[in-house]
Order: C-alpha cells, then sequence, then structure tokens
C-alpha cells in the first residue's frame, strides 16, 4: 500500500494525523520527522515544511499543499518536479467568504466608532451609506475572490475583480492586467486582496497604490482588507497612508514577519484590524477527504486537479 507522509509545522499536526489515519483507506500515514525509510514515500501532505525536505523521496509522487497558497512550496529551490496539488474545498472557501464579507461590513457599518462610542456610553446613529453606495475591488478573482465577490454582491456592495487574464462573472465588473489595474483601482472604496504571492505580487501594496484608490469615497477614505498574503503588503507604506490619511482604516490578517511582533503598531492602530493569519484556516475535519479524494483519482489513472502552474508561481 502507498504511505503518506505529513510534514507541517506552524499547526497543531496532531489533528491532521489522527484524520489522515482515519480517512487513509489503508494507506500507511507517517508525520515528520518520524519517516522513517525515504524510499517509502508516494505522496507528500505539507505546510511549511523545511525546505529540502522533499527532495530526499525518491519515489515521491506527488506534493499537497494543505493550504491554498503555495508559496511555501514554491520558494524550495530543491523542490522535485512532481505534481504540486492545492487545497480547493468549500470549507475553506466559506471561511474566506465570511472573512471577506465580515470586514466589508465593519467598514462601511463604522464599527470601529460604535466600538469606541460604546466605550463612552455615547447613543450617537453615524448614518453609514447603504451597500449600494460603496465599490469594493477585489484583486485576485481566482476561487477565493470570486466566491467573496458574488457573496458581496448578493448584499448590495457594487463590486469589481482584477485579475492576470480576463473574466466575465455575473454581477462584477472586470479588469484584467497592469493595462486595467489604474482603472480597477480609481473605482475602488473598499480594497480586498486575495492574491497569491508570487513574483509578480510581493510588495505590490504599496502607497503609490494606496494613493490610486477611490478619493471620492463613500467611507471617509478607502479601506484596505488584505487576507491573501503578508509578503504583498509594505507594512511601513501602509502605516504611513493610514496616518496621512490615504488610507480610512484596513483589516489585515497576514504580515511581512507572522506572528506580528508584539512591537509593531499595527497592533494598536485605531484604524486597523488585526487578525492571527486565521480568514481561512485549514481544518482537517473538512480537508483531509479532499486530500484523499485526489489520491484516489490519481491511483484510478485520472487527472489531479487544481495543479498548480509553477511557471506563474500559483
Ligand atoms: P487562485 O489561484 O484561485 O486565484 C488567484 C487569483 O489571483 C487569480 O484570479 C489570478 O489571476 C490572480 N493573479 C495571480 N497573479 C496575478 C497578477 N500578477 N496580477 C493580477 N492577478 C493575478 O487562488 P485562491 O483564490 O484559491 O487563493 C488566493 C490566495 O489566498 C492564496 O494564494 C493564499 O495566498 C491566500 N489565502 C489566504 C488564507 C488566509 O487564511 N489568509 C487562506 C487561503 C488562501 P487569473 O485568474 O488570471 O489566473
Ligand atoms: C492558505 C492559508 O493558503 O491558510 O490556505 O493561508
Amino acid at each position: 500500500m502507498p504511505t503518506i507522509l505529513l510534514a507541517i509545522e506552524g499547526w497543531e499536526p496532531e489533528g491532521w494525523l489522527a484524520r489522515f489515519r482515519a480517512e487513509a483507506n489503508g494507506r500507511e500515514v507517517r508525520l515528520a520527522p518520524d519517516i522513517g525509510d525515504p524510499a517509502a514515500i508516494d505522496y507528500a501532505c505539507v505546510w511549511k515544511q523545511p525546505a529540502g525536505l522533499l527532495a530526499t523521496f525518491p519515489n515521491l509522487q506527488a506534493v499537497f499543499s494543505l493550504g491554498a497558497g503555495v508559496d511555501h512550496l514554491l520558494s524550495d529551490p530543491k523542490l522535485p518536479l512532481v505534481p504540486i496539488v492545492r487545497i480547493v474545498d468549500p470549507d475553506l472557501t466559506g471561511r474566506m467568504t465570511g472573512y471577506v464579507v465580515l470586514h466589508a461590513l465593519l467598514h462601511q457599518r463604522k464599527m470601529k466608532f460604535y466600538t469606541a462610542q460604546q466605550r463612552e456610553r455615547v447613543w450617537r446613529d453615524l448614518y453609514e451609506r447603504p451597500a449600494e453606495d460603496v465599490r469594493v475591488g477585489i484583486m485576485g478573482m481566482g476561487v477565493l475572490g470570486t466566491a467573496a465577490g458574488t457573496a458581496l454582491h448578493a448584499l448590495g456592495f457594487k463590486v469589481a475583480g482584477w485579475s492576470r487574464s480576463p473574466k466575465r462573472i455575473a454581477g462584477i465588473e472586470t479588469f484584467a492586467g497592469e493595462a486595467e489595474k489604474n482603472a480597477f483601482l480609481g473605482r475602488s472604496d473598499i480594497l480586498v486582496c486575495l492574491l497569491p504571492l508570487t513574483g509578480a505580487t510581493r510588495g505590490i501594496l504599496r502607497y503609490d497604490l494606496c494613493k490610486r484608490l477611490a478619493r471620492d469615497a463613500a467611507l471617509g477614505g478607502p479601506v484596505l482588507i488584505n487576507a491573501g498574503r503578508g509578503g504583498l503588503q509594505v507594512e511601513a507604506d501602509i502605516l504611513r497612508a493610514l496616518d496621512d490619511g490615504t488610507l480610512a482604516g484596513a483589516s489585515l490578517d497576514v504580515f511581512e514577519t507572522e506572528p506580528l511582533p508584539a512591537a509593531s503598531p499595527l497592533w494598536n492602530h485605531p484604524k486597523v484590524y488585526v487578525t492571527p493569519h486565521n480568514a481561512a484556516s485549514s481544518d482537517p475535519r473538512a480537508l483531509v477527504k479532499n486530500v484523499i479524494a485526489q489520491i484516489e483519482r490519481f491511483e484510478r489513472g485520472l487527472p489531479l486537479e487544481h495543479v498548480v502552474d509553477r511557471t506563474l508561481g500559483y
């Protein structure tokens, strides 16, 4: 029977191990660093595994990322030339949709102000603008961006999406590539970033990008929501934009350094919501079934789904 190796850093591995053992249908499941004979490993299921580890398995057939992002894998200079598969699953997509909708509403409904008012026992209606007056722009119209955009559209927000290649998505205005980026930014009151971290997207959330967002803003200024990757944002620039009024607020789930260092001014910035990279946590109760189903497809000779394009980096 084939053998599955789990290599997980930064998350508790026990829940994954128990779930894989329960779902593996007779396949052996090992948890790094208890690898045994490296030649026995057929599949690796990983999250932030040590660089170089995967190159030590001579009979490896496929690698499964336990998260949607694969930057943790593609940064390994010794990554073997086997298919890299990423997670696409309704559980993870639903979590991200919930995070994006929650934070768009927190900004549109002025929750920072109501929380401050509550502390002071102030009873005052601030009369926020309706969702129909608020234009959300989503950078990254893949699986997660499309689901979040569709949910925001259903709530009445005016939604646009920006991606590398052109798209048609019901109810959503679409923009593609560098040529249409400024038009997309210039119509966005809330900018949601759900891009993958690649050579082309690293550091994209800079001061000059914040300057290009809509200034006739329905929210007193544009707002940034980043749940993609911390490497997409330049935190010094975001702080500058928040402090000089270029941005009216931000929700950040991902950071240049994680965990966010205790000394970061983002922690207690009055305009910022900070969450610990849990916009869409990977839950073994949902995702292990998904990975095992992929392995079963592969063993039946069917093509793997959601294989990463190494040249594009996602
Ligand atoms: P997808 O691969 O489905 O979508 C990526 C989107 O980004 C696509 O629309 C793609 O364009 C677009 N894109 C990529 N590069 C560029 C570029 N250079 N310029 C413009 N658009 C670009 O990914 P998912 O939606 O599944 O996930 C997105 C990211 O979300 C993950 O990579 C991960 O980093 C992050 N994530 C964060 C989580 C969290 O908890 N904070 C949880 C899960 C994921 P095109 O459609 O043309 O290919
Ligand atoms: C992911 C993540 O990529 O959790 O799935 O960040």
